[in-house]
């Protein structure tokens, strides 16, 4: 299987993935969910913390920065229109426009100049009739989630086939086939002790019969558990392993951002250590390392 290369871009830079390039990082940062200080700014509607925190991702190793506005009751549209339109103000990071409705994902791509990354559709007719259509319509990238009306499949073969049913429906409506990437949802451990391998399995399975490039949420693996930096990189080599090759993670966990820079080396995307002993040198002379 010929292995696929997707591009997103912002008006000024591209990022191009594919499975033999470097790892992208995109930034999981600009999300409230767990974070009460940036949810009270959203609130409103002060971009201040998107602003300093989109930043702060890109200069930390971000190439992709997520996006997602969910708070309750928010005006959600508006806000990603304004989040959208704050972060191009400060970075040419291409971004990825995250929600689970279709009006504050239409509202981020008319704000958003360049060829985005939609977060996301999944398999359910209600996502794939609604989704797709602004994926093309935009000429945007999207990311499929293996989930669809009967819920998360519990085998790696089943959320194949749902990525393969979102695969035609794209296909379909005229989205090229590079344009979808796959993400075979990370769930908590500590609720389910076989969740992470049975993703691990599916990265492998949608890799191999689909040559599509795969992202994953990589901190949802931890929730609820203590040390949750640790088990965050470490699931995230071996996801890099299994053929994740655009992880999401938060790219301010220095301990995550040794471990990606280690897999490119160890997979073979980074020549003569060339930027590892980069990333060396630099924090030594800030003294962190
Ligand atoms: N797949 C796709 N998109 C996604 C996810 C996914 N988007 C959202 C999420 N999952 C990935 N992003 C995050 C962002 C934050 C956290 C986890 C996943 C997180 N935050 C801490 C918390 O909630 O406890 C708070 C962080 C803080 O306090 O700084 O864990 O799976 N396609």
């Amino acid at each position: 299987m010929t292995h696929r290369e997707t591009r997103v871009a912002s008006s000024k830079r591209e990022v191009i993935l594919g499975a033999d390039r470097p790892v992208v990082v995109i930034g999981e940062r600009i999300n409230p969910t767990g974070r009460a200080s940036l949810a009270e700014t959203l609130r409103r509607g002060d971009m201040s913390i998107v602003r300093r925190d989109g930043l702060a991702q890109v200069q930390a190793g971000a190439q992709i920065l997520d996006v997602n506005v969910g708070i309750p009751g928010g005006e959600q549209a508006t806000l990603m229109a304004a989040a959208v339109r704050a972060l191009q103000e400060v970075t040419d990071a291409p971004l990825c426009i995250d929600s689970t409705d279709v009006a504050v994902l239409e509202a981020g791509l008319e704000a958003y100049e360049g060829k985005a990354l939609v977060n996301s559709v999944n398999g359910e007719e209600r996502s794939l009739g609604a989704v797709l259509p602004l994926v093309k319509e935009h000429d945007a990238a999207v990311i499929g989630l293996t989930m669809d009306d009967d819920g998360i499949p519990e085998t790696a073969q089943d959320r194949l086939r749902v990525a393969e049913a979102i695969l035609s429906r794209a296909v379909a409506l005229g989205i090229p086939i590079q344009d979808v990437i796959f993400d075979p949802l990370a769930l908590a451990v500590g609720a389910d002790t076989g969740a992470a391998h049975i993703t691990l399995e599916t990265i492998r399975l949608i890799r191999a019969r689909l040559g599509a490039n795969v992202t994953l949420g990589v901190s949802n693996v931890s929730h609820g558990l203590p040390a949750r930096p640790a088990l965050n990189a470490t699931f995230c080599a071996m996801a890099l392993y299994a053929g994740v090759n655009c992880p999401i993670v938060n790219p301010l966990d220095t301990s995550m951002m040794v471990t990606i820079r280690a897999a490119n080396l160890l997979l073979g995307q980074d020549e003569w250590a060339g930027e590892w002993i980069r990333a060396y040198r630099a924090a030594r002379g800030r003294n962190t390392c």
